[in-house]
């Protein structure tokens, strides 16, 4: 079958092939089809940002198509995409319009983010061959005539990636911040040291990566980023507006630091490095002058190397700490970050602490568990801005199904329609909607040893946690869901992405 040819199978109508769905999407006319001319126009003056969107768009597009799409300033060309900074102050920072006529598809938007999301619904409108890393011969590239008025009901829509566990490189996760963009995700959480693995380099601790960060679970070669390859990376997802929040778990999920330095134990005895599964077990030691020097520089560093507001200290699991000792630490991290100019990013737990109002904290916990309830509601009381990741709906690292060969399953199995089946607004009674600040979907990786494993946990349900948090809450339709899953199947397939083939969806549905 030819690319482009569609005999046989059904097209995507427009609402199937878009995901997010749009807060409103009406057909307009007949479309337009690009050519060896089009090209992508900036207008005389592109504000700030515009640029970037435009060389990022156009760089999607050449490979696959073949022609020039030479990014220039004002054009009378026969076919053009144009993208303008402007438009209602209404649609927000990260909200657009896209406008398809018969020669011009226009973004406008009144922030660069707010063009990037308009170039990936245009994007989603082209056929799936764009998202082809070659030439595709034959492809028509067509677009259907919309009009679109978009912008997200959550200004947080995050996915964390557990690094330490198994190590990914650079270009790995450059990748998967690749396959966040179209589904408009714009938080990247980077968990980058837990007891398994230090994984990024701090040059007033230097064992950290080298030693600390040597292994990985089940005893194989770990590896950890200097800090030009860091910035590199948190660079790379700048230009795509995605910000990058580093997180270092303290004072629990320590292992890999106390292994690292013996001073960080009070009995002056390094411990073992640690390769298995366990939570819980380590702790920094708040009686220890070593452990809030450490944490100064840690975090002075991190700081340094991170252009976005949050710092994470993640905060979980410090079973190891008694709770005054964990308020020490606590309390003595997030001084720290103000100094630096960062807000506390945290999980849960670090309510228990009392940080500063608008702190964000991230829920994790299983519907019904009152402990972790009360926690979010306490953390909405103290002014705190909740992220909802729900561990038995937005947990990816959990088994799609009992006969998973990945994942855990400590949370229950979630299903491709079990991740789509929930609310923010109304997850955990008793905390108002105006709490949620956004989702997040954890990656964690204990069973996951290459980024191969890591799509195949993530998509596609990363793709209902995105629609959950960008479209407005009517829009959460699962039939409807379910098909433009297998609208996106196709495009996974072109890009390289993996994905797990939920048995809900009809895959073949669309090629
Ligand atoms: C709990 S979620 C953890 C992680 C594990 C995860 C596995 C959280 C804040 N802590 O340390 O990797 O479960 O699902």
């Amino acid at each position: 079958m030819r690319l482009g040819d569609t005999a046989g199978m059904d097209v995507p109508t427009l609402a199937q092939r878009l995901l997010p769905t749009p807060r409103t999407l009406t057909a307009s006319g007949p479309g337009l089809t690009f050519d060896a001319g089009s090209v992508i126009d900036v207008g005389r003056s592109p504000a700030p940002g515009t640029l970037a969107v435009a060389e990022g768009l156009a760089d999607l597009l050449r490979t696959p198509t073949g022609y020039a799409w030479p990014v220039v300033r004002g054009s009378h060309a026969r076919r053009r995409i144009a993208l303008r900074q402007g438009g209602p102050a209404s649609l927000g920072e990260e909200g657009y319009l896209l406008g398809v006529g018969r020669r011009t598809a226009t973004v406008t938007a009144p922030h660069a983010a707010g063009l990037l999301h308009g170039a990936q619904t245009l994007r989603q409108l082209l056929p799936a061959a764009v998202e082809r890393r070659q030439h595709a011969v034959g492809a028509t590239w067509s677009v259907p005539g919309v009009v679109v008025v978009d912008r997200p009901r959550y200004p947080v829509r995050a996915v964390m990636l557990d690094v330490a566990r198994h190590f990914l490189r650079v270009d790995e996760v450059e990748r998967f911040v690749d396959a966040m963009v179209p589904l408009k995700l714009n938080t990247l959480v980077l968990h980058l040291a837990d007891d398994q693995g230090w994984r990024l380099e701090i040059r007033s601790w230097p064992r950290l990566a080298s030693f600390g960060g040597a292994l990985a679970v089940g005893g194989g070669p770990g590896g950890a980023y200097t800090q030009e390859e860091y910035a590199g990376l948190v660079a790379y997802a700048a230009t795509r507006h995605v910000t990058v929040v580093p997180e270092i778990d303290l004072p629990g999920h320590t292992q890999a630091a106390l292994a690292s330095y013996a001073e960080l134990d009070a009995s002056g005895v390094a411990p073992e490095r640690y390769t298995g599964t366990e939570v819980g077990f380590s702790s920094l030691d708040a009686d220890l002058d070593a452990t809030y020097r450490f944490i100064d520089d840690v975090l002075g560093e991190v700081a340094a190397l991170t252009p976005g507001r949050h710092v994470s200290i993640g905060g979980d699991e410090a079973h190891s700490t008694s709770a005054a000792d964990y308020r020490r630490m606590v309390e003595h991290a997030e001084r720290v970050l103000r100094r630096h100019g960062k807000v506390l990013w945290g999980w849960h737990q670090v309510a228990a602490a009392e940080p500063a109002e608008g702190s964000v904290v991230a829920y994790w916990g299983v519907t019904g568990t009152e402990a972790d309830a009360e926690l979010a509601r306490r953390a909405a009381r103290q002014g705190q801005r909740l992220v909802m990741a729900p561990a038995d709906h937005a947990y990816l690292d959990m088994k799609h199904d009992a006969a998973d060969p990945l994942g855990l399953d400590w949370a229950g199995c979630v299903s491709t329609t079990g991740s789509y089946r929930w609310d923010p607004a109304t997850l955990v009674p008793g905390v108002p909607p105006s709490a949620v600040a956004g989702v997040l979907a954890p990656v964690w990786t204990e069973t996951l040893t290459d980024l191969d494993a890591v799509e195949q946990m993530a998509f596609p349900r990363l793709a209902g946690i995105a629609q959950i948090g960008w479209s407005p809450g009517r829009a959460h339709d699962l039939e409807a869901y379910l098909v433009q899953l297998a609208a996106q199947g196709p495009r996974w397939e072109a890009a390289g992405v993996n994905f797990h083939r939920s048995p809900e969806v009809a895959w073949r549905r669309f090629g």
